[in-house]
């Protein structure tokens, strides 16, 4: 092949290109990562091959013994559906196998689960986010953080490694398990979303750059707990109504997330009375979220301060969090 006829192979109607895939992505761009970049790629790696695994259970659940509760519940008193025991099941043992991790702190796990003293980097992990959606085949996803430990390698986990706050992530993403799958991260230099093709195996860069839109007319929030709501937020809700904005409440976090990404939009789980400090966690939930909306554009805040400057005193802290476009969530603090 000539060098002349490139240009209209890549422009043929005939076969589009498919994109970058992400494997070929993590490596061309691993020398924006200031640290040992290579262990980096890795570990991104392992988790989108863990992904791969949990998606493909997710979508045979129904034809297999998995949906379903397990009969146990997580260390936040949860009732844990045996996909959620599944999801920790994978992502650990593929972070575990990877050896680049020394620690990784779960949702389904009470303490954090010690992997390997000579590994670089902490995990926070969801491993299935959604959980009670489940059985109803509604979307679900995996949310993720990742820091560089403090303590010297070789050496054992301390605290300081583990409760770190979320300004300190250098990677932080999530899975999305809907209509498609997809796999949307970033290592603090914008925000990138890629595409399961399942009959290749393979994400495909389908989203690149990702910027969340500064104004949207989407507000999620689920309004059954409503009363106890602050007058502040029950002001903004009303505020929202009179301005004729679309609610939206799915009810998995993620994929709530993923749309006000993709269309704009305000993502509220405020201080109830049943969860007086919010529902969703700090360190596994919220801190890759807000990671991710500051790096497309966005806001993310406890109605007080940034998410990412709050620093954790507990592994399964959680926290109120108003996340999204940046001028809905300043207009919502505001109140
Ligand atoms: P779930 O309890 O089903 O696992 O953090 C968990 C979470 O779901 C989020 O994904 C979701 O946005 C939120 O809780 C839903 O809580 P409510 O049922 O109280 O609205």
């Amino acid at each position: 092949m000539n060098k002349a006829q490139l240009p209209s192979i890549e422009s043929s109607r005939i076969a589009h290109s498919i994109g970058t895939a992400l494997d070929r992505f993590i490596k061309n761009n691993q020398d924006q990562f200031a640290f040992a970049s290579g262990e980096l790629s890795q570990l991104l790696r392992d988790i989108a091959l863990a992904s791969k695994v949990v998606n493909r259970e997710v979508n045979k659940a129904g034809l297999i013994d998995l949906m379903g509760a397990m009969g146990t519940q997580n260390t936040a008193g949860d009732d844990q559906q045996k996909l959620d025991v599944l999801a920790n099941i994978r992502f650990t043992r593929a972070l575990a196998k990877g050896g680049e991790v020394c620690a990784l702190v779960s949702e389904e796990a009470e303490s954090y689960v010690d992997l390997n003293n000579e590994g670089r980097y902490v995990i926070a992990i969801d491993p299935l986010d959604g959980s009670s959606n489940i059985d109803v085949n509604v979307s679900i996803g995996t949310i993720f953080s990742v820091y560089r430990r403090k303590s010297p390698v070789g050496t054992p986990i301390q605290e300081i490694d583990i409760l770190q706050a979320g300004s300190d992530q250098v990677a932080a993403g999530y899975v999305l398990y809907g209509s498609s799958t997809m796999l949307v991260y970033t290592t603090g230099h914008g925000v990138n979303g890629f595409t399961y093709e399942p009959t290749l195996g393979e994400y495909f860069l389908s989203h690149p750059n990702m910027r969340m839109p500064a104004d949207g007319k989407i507000f999620s929030v689920n309004e059954g707990p409503s009363n106890s709501f602050s007058k502040p937020v029950k002001d903004y809700l009303q505020f929202c109504k009179d301005s004729h904005y679309t609610a939206r409440y799915i009810g998995s976090l993620v994929a709530d997330f993923h749309r006000n990404m993709l269309k704009g939009g305000i993502y509220i789980y405020p201080a109830t009375a049943k969860d007086p400090a919010g529902k969703l966690r700090l360190m596994y939930e919220c801190n890759a979220l807000a990671f991710i909306a500051e790096q497309a554009g966005g806001v993310a805040s406890d109605g007080a301060q940034r998410i990412l400057e709050i620093k954790p005193e507990r592994l399964h802290q959680r926290t109120p969090f108003y996340v999204g476009s940046k001028n809905m969530v300043e207009k919502a603090l505001s109140f």
